[in-house]
């Protein structure tokens, strides 16, 4: 049985989750916008793989007999300067997510909440992918460094990525 100081970390966390999957959504609405199907379709399946974590919390919440609680959604950034600039921002974010499923798994420790502490072993590993993957590609704009050949190649790079590239 979860605690509810664990239970109540457990859904902000699948909270965080949901904000990733509308914020790279709304990414992907931005670069539809800007003719760069490569790097909408990315972040759609980045959107949709936000979503799958989301659920990830809701079921072990459920399996460890405590109580989903949904919140409110934040509204995501609409608009940004360049898609090197919400490249940049989804690396952050990650680091954001990073830090607070750390933080997530040091109260699980502190509370020898062992179940928890094992389940967010994956979501440990799983962030290290997630932010090696968007630091190369941020890596990969410093290398372009604005010229439009360059962001027609790094699209057409980045529609390459499909569904199971990563989960
Ligand atoms: Fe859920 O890993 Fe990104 O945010």
């Amino acid at each position: 049985m979860l605690s509810k100081e664990m239970e109540s970390a457990l859904n902000d966390q699948l909270n965080k989750e949901m904000f990733s999957a509308y914020l790279y959504l709304s990414m992907a609405a931005y670069f539809e916008d800007k003719n760069l199907p490569g790097m909408a379709s990315w972040m759609r399946l980045q959107s949709d793989e936000e979503y799958l974590h989301a659920t990830k919390f809701y079921d072990f919440i459920v399996k460890a007999r405590g109580r989903v609680k949904l919140k409110g959604i934040d509204e995501p950034k609409f608009e940004w300067d360049s898609p090197r600039q919400a490249f940049e921002e989804a690396f952050a974010h990650e680091q954001f997510i990073t830090k607070s499923i750390n933080e997530i798994a040091d109260l699980a420790v502190k509370n020898n909440d062992h179940a928890t502490n094992t389940f967010l072993q994956w979501f440990v590993d799983e962030q290290l992918e997630e932010e090696a993957t968007v630091e190369n590609i941020v890596e990969s704009f410093k290398l372009i460094a604005d010229q439009p050949a360059g962001l027609f190649m790094l699209d057409r790079e980045l529609a390459q990525r499909n569904s199971s590239s990563s989960e």
